[in-house]
C-alpha cells in the first residue's frame, strides 16, 4: 500500500539531507567512513525512520537500538546493542570501534562507555514519537488476537549508509530500532558484523534492512561479499542472489544498499517498497521508495 504524497515527500527529503550530508563529507575530501556515519547520524535526526529518533518499541513498551559501522580499508568494525540514550547509536558504534578495543558492546555498560566518551545523550522524550507507539499497540493487539502481521511499515524503516571515497575506500553504517514489540533483549542483524553490515575494500560494503533473524542466519552481508570474493560475480548479481533467491524464500523480507570498490552500486529489495537514495561525485542525486527507477524528486 502506498502513501499519502506528503509523506512521500517527507521521506525523499529526509533522504536528500542524508545524501547530502555524506555528499559533503566526500567533496571536502573526507573517508568514506566519515560519509556514511554522517547519512546515517541524519537519519537518526529524523523522527520518521527506525533508528535514533524514531526508534520502534519493544513488547515492554521500551526502546533498544543497536548500530554497526565498518571500515572497509581493514575491516575495523564497531557496534552496539540494546542501547538507548546516547542521541546518535551510530557514534557510539564508531566510538567502540576507535575507543574500546573490542567490536560489540551491549546495553548498560555499552551506555556507561558512551558517557565516558562524553557522547551526547537524550532524554526519553526526545525518542517518543506517538506513530512507534501506536505501532506497538497495534501489533500487541494483532498478536493478542493470533492474526498475522502484514504492515510492513510497522517491520521496517532500520537506516543504513555505504559508502566509496576519492581513494577508492568503502566504509558502511547501520541503525536501527530493530523490530516493533521484539522481545527485550533481542538483537538483530544491524549489529552483527556480516549480516547487517560489511565492508572491505576488495569487495563491497553492504548495509541491511529486514528480518534480521533470517539476515543473521543467512550471513547476509559476508554471503554478497563472499560471492564477488569467490564466485566471480559483480555486487550486482550477488545482492540480487542473496536478497532475492536466498532471503526472500526464506522468509527474509527486506533488501540491502551496497556500493562496491569501482563504484557500483545496487540497491535490491524483496519487500513493497525501501526508502533508498544514491548522490554521485557530480552531486547528482536520487531517491526511490517503491520498485521504479529512483527519481531527482526536487526537479520531478
Ligand atoms: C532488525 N533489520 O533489527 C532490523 C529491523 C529492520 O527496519 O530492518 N527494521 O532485525
Amino acid at each position: 500500500s502506498k502513501m499519502t504524497p506528503e509523506r512521500e515527500a517527507a521521506y525523499h527529503a529526509g533522504l536528500r539531507r542524508a545524501l547530502e550530508a555524506g555528499r559533503i563529507v566526500l567533496t571536502d575530501g573526507g573517508s568514506a567512513l566519515d560519509a556514511a556515519t554522517a547519512a546515517v547520524m541524519a537519519l537518526e535526526d529524523e523522527p520518521l525512520f527506525n533508528a535514533g529518533r524514531g526508534a520502534v518499541y519493544t513488547s515492554a513498551g521500551k526502546q533498544e537500538m543497536d548500530a554497526a559501522v565498518m571500515d572497509g580499508r581493514d575491516r575495523s568494525a564497531g557496534a552496539v546493542a540494546g542501547i538507548c540514550g546516547p542521541r546518535n547509536p551510530v557514534l557510539a558504534a564508531r566510538a567502540v570501534m576507535e575507543h574500546s578495543g573490542h567490536v560489540l558492546l551491549i546495553g548498560d555498560s555499552a551506555m556507561e562507555f558512551c558517557r565516558r566518551q562524553g557522547l551526547a545523550f537524550e532524554e526519553a522524550s526526545y525518542f517518543f514519537t506517538e506513530q512507534r507507539w501506536q505501532a506497538l499497540q497495534e501489533t500487541l493487539a494483532m498478536r493478542q488476537s493470533g492474526a498475522d502481521d502484514q504492515d510492513e511499515s510497522r517491520k521496517h524503516g532500520t537506516v543504513g549508509a555505504v559508502a566509496r571515497d576519492r581513494q577508492g575506500n568503502l566504509a558502511a553504517a547501520t541503525s536501527t530500532g530493530g523490530m516493533t514489540a521484539k522481545s527485550p533483549g533481542r538483537v538483530g542483524d544491524s549489529p552483527v558484523i556480516g549480516a547487517g553490515t560489511w565492508a572491505d575494500n576488495e569487495t563491497c560494503a553492504i548495509s541491511a534492512t529486514g528480518h534480521g533473524e533470517i539476515f543473521i542466519r543467512y550471513a547476509a552481508a559476508h554471503e554478497i561479499a563472499s560471492r564477488m570474493r569467490y564466485a566471480g560475480q559483480t555486487l550486482d548479481q550477488a545482492s540480487r542472489a542473496v536478497v532475492i533467491d536466498m532471503l526472500a524464500p526464506a522468509g527474509g523480507s527486506g533488501g540491502i544498499i551496497a556500493v562496491d570498490h569501482a563504484g557500483n552500486v545496487s540497491l535490491p529489495f524483496n519487500c513493497s517498497g525501501m526508502y533508498r537514495g544514491v548522490v554521485r561525485q557530480d552531486g547528482k542525486l536520487l531517491t526511490g521508495i517503491y520498485d521504479e527507477p529512483l527519481v531527482d524528486f526536487q526537479k520531478a
